[in-house]
């Protein structure tokens, strides 16, 4: 794999414009394969550099891009690296990939399937049916637990399902098994018809823009209701066939398994006008769909591959959890050595517990798997620490002059219908100008009762505030609040929450913290670094200069720009803090103009205790 990659560089590295691609991390040998030169070329540009490396050493991006260009090589960031690193989700990143991939290695797949449904509708009931009338007898075996993802043989073609809870706090893997789908199939039962989780799933799957086939479930039951169905069914834009409109609607009994084949037939209809490919060959990735540590196999993860063919021995990498695959399981249990796209398979092998719906994909070593985890982890703890990316009402004035935002995004809950109307009416009509423009209030949703967990989840989607009236939040919604740090706040008084909204649409509403600035540095040199623009040489001048802080740039006793430090370097190595006395790189988010002599004030954001 690593051979066959490197090899295709090589020779693109041949072509009269010598442009290539390298990934986030590589050896040194790698990269001398890559540009078709010995490593001691490599070895004498870097050491040209400062950097002392022997031919196994690992080399980020920066330092490779900065050695190729001195080779006469013009190097970009490996696409899976790039998608990887821009945060779209618009578009799954499996499907980004896919596409990316050159059109002639792409090649059919088993369409996968996704089953929503609101809770108790009989989601998984009707997946133990479809594999019981679908696989032969003999092969099911002593399979008695249940499975969230297999595969089955109609007409000889093979599909890919997959279960998702119904239940209400499961709002992520709904979406998530929504973006991996090919198909969706909402089951709503005939005799509840369409409810609240039925609506989210649909939301989900169009979002996702995957096409949905309607299983129209417990069809046996006397007080099944399949006209009344259908009539709620148009009322939500899934107007059924028989009506003139194009969702496919099929009723099923799960329990009496009837409907069965009409529903598969109906799959694979779908899955004929749909483009359902993948390049078995190609870069190998997919989505965990769940995870757990089991005590006598460690952790064991049930995935989804969606393109290459992964295999036993490969090391994985899926968010923070890496390791090299010990042994590989498919649905039935079996040990097997390869799983290529659309195969559900269980691996044991890595070292910590996945989330579900992490995408996941293999890389050359676990030495590289483990240089990218550490950068995740950094990451990680910068994104919590930096305030800008923690949406609050006190940073949003911050945020609409950075142009991050342009509108205040609101979630509001109120006790009872007679409060919300004119407090939504009331927050509706505040807006503020500034430079840019007018700045508005947008109310995403509102409602009465308390503040759930899908709330505040659409909250972290949307970017949006939270705002109670004389409400709480449930403890499920709290803990996700806390945990993604959701501002969500309270009131009983309403010109208390108009004049806080008002004052933060005027940059009026003072923070809860203050800054305390606690170190200084002067500008010697400036350095372009490809990716991750111009870079600060810089003396320590003060105290000391810190990763998880912030930056003023001076000049000439004036503000240039104010952000969060988005690298610091002391001779090559990253590091968390830069004493007075020393020698450092600095890197400033969303700056590039440096000039040698401007001050770089460093000062971290303290929170004032409540008094
Ligand atoms: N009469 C009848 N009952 C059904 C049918 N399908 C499912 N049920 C019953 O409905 C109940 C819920 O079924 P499940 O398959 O667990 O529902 P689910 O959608 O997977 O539920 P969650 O995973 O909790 O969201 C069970 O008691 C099933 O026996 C059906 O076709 N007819
Ligand atoms: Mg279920």
């Amino acid at each position: 794999m690593t051979e066959e990659i490197t090899e295709k560089e090589a020779t693109e590295s041949e072509n009269a414009d010598n442009h290539i691609e390298l990934p986030a991390f590589m050896i040194v040998r790698d990269l001398a394969e890559i540009i078709n030169t010995s490593p001691i070329d490599i070895i004498k540009v870097l050491m040209a550099n400062g950097v002392m490396a022997n031919i196994n050493q690992q080399i980020d991006f920066d330092t490779a891009a900065i050695v190729a260009a001195e080779l006469g090589f013009e190097a970009s960031l490996e696409l899976i690296d790039q998608l990887e690193s821009e945060e779209v989700d618009e578009i799954a990143l499996w499907r980004r990939l896919i596409a990316a991939e050159d059109k002639k290695d792409l090649n059919p797949r088993p369409p996968v399937v996704t089953i929503l449904g609101h809770v108790d509708h009989g989601k998984t009931t009707l997946l133990d049916a479809i594999r019981s009338a679908k696989v032969a007898d003999g092969e099911v075996g002593g399979i008695t637990q249940h499975i969230s993802a297999y595969q089955v043989v109609h007409n000889d073609r093979l599909i890919t399902f997959l279960d998702t809870p119904g239940h209400a706090a499961f709002t992520a893997m709904r979406s998530r098994g929504a973006q991996g789908a090919d198909i969706v199939i909402l089951v709503i039962a005939a005799d509840d018809g369409v409810m609240p989780q039925t609506k989210e799933a649909l939301n989900h799957a169009k979002a996702a823009g995957v096409p949905i086939i309607v299983a129209m479930n417990k069809i046996d039951r006397p007080n099944a209701n399949p006209e009344r169905l259908k009539q709620q069914l148009a009322e939500v834009g899934l107007v059924p066939d028989d009506w003139d409109g194009d969702t496919i609607v099929v009723p099923v009994s799960a329990i009496k398994k009837t409907g069965l084949e009409d529903l598969m037939e109906a799959v694979l209809l779908v899955s004929d006008n749909t483009e359902i490919i993948a390049n078995s060959e190609g870069q190998v990735f997919g989505t965990i769909i769940e995870a757990e540590r089991d005590r006598a196999r460690g952790v064991v993860a049930t995935m989804l591959v969606q393109n290459g063919t992964l295999k036993r021995g490969d090391v994985l990498i899926a968010g923070t959890a890496h390791g090299r695959i010990k042994a590989m399981f498919d649905y039935h249990g079996n040990p097997i050595e390869e799983a290529g796209p659309s195969t559900p398979i269980s691996v044991m092998g890595l070292d910590n517990v996945p989330e579900a719906g992490e995408f996941f994909r293999v890389v050359d070593s676990e030495k590289a798997a483990r240089v990218i985890v550490v950068e995740r982890e950094q990451k990680k703890k910068d994104d919590a620490a930096s305030s800008f990316k923690v949406i609050t009402l006190e940073n949003m004035f911050e945020r609409f002059q950075s142009g991050l935002a342009r509108e205040l995004r609101l979630i509001v809950k109120a006790d009872v219908q007679g409060s919300l109307e004119p407090i939504v009416s009331s927050l509706k009509s505040i807006t503020a100008n500034d430079d840019a423009g007018v700045i508005n209030v947008k109310v995403l949703h509102s409602g009465t009762g308390n503040i759930s967990e899908s709330e505040v989840m659409l909250a972290k989607t949307s970017q949006a505030i939270v705002m109670g009236f004389n409400v709480s939040t449930d403890t499920a919604a709290s803990l996700y609040a806390d945990r993604e740090k959701i501002d969500v706040r309270f009131y009983d008084i309403i010109y208390r929450m108009t004049e806080d909204v008002e004052k933060a649409l005027k940059g009026m509403l003072l923070p809860e913290e203050k800054e305390v600035t606690i170190g200084k540095a002067e500008v010697k040199a400036v350095f372009k670094v490809r990716k991750a623009g111009n870079i600060a040489g810089s003396r320590v001048t003060q105290g000391e200069i810190k990763r998880n802080a912030f930056i003023r740039v001076m000049r000439a006793g004036k503000v240039l720009h104010e952000n969060s430090v988005s690298s610091l370097k002391h001779e090559k190595d990253n590091v968390n803090e830069v004493r007075s006395g020393f020698e450092c790189g600095i890197g400033v988010k969303g700056f590039d103009d440096f000039k040698v002599g401007d001050i770089l004030e460093c000062y971290i954001q303290e929170t004032v205790p409540v008094s």
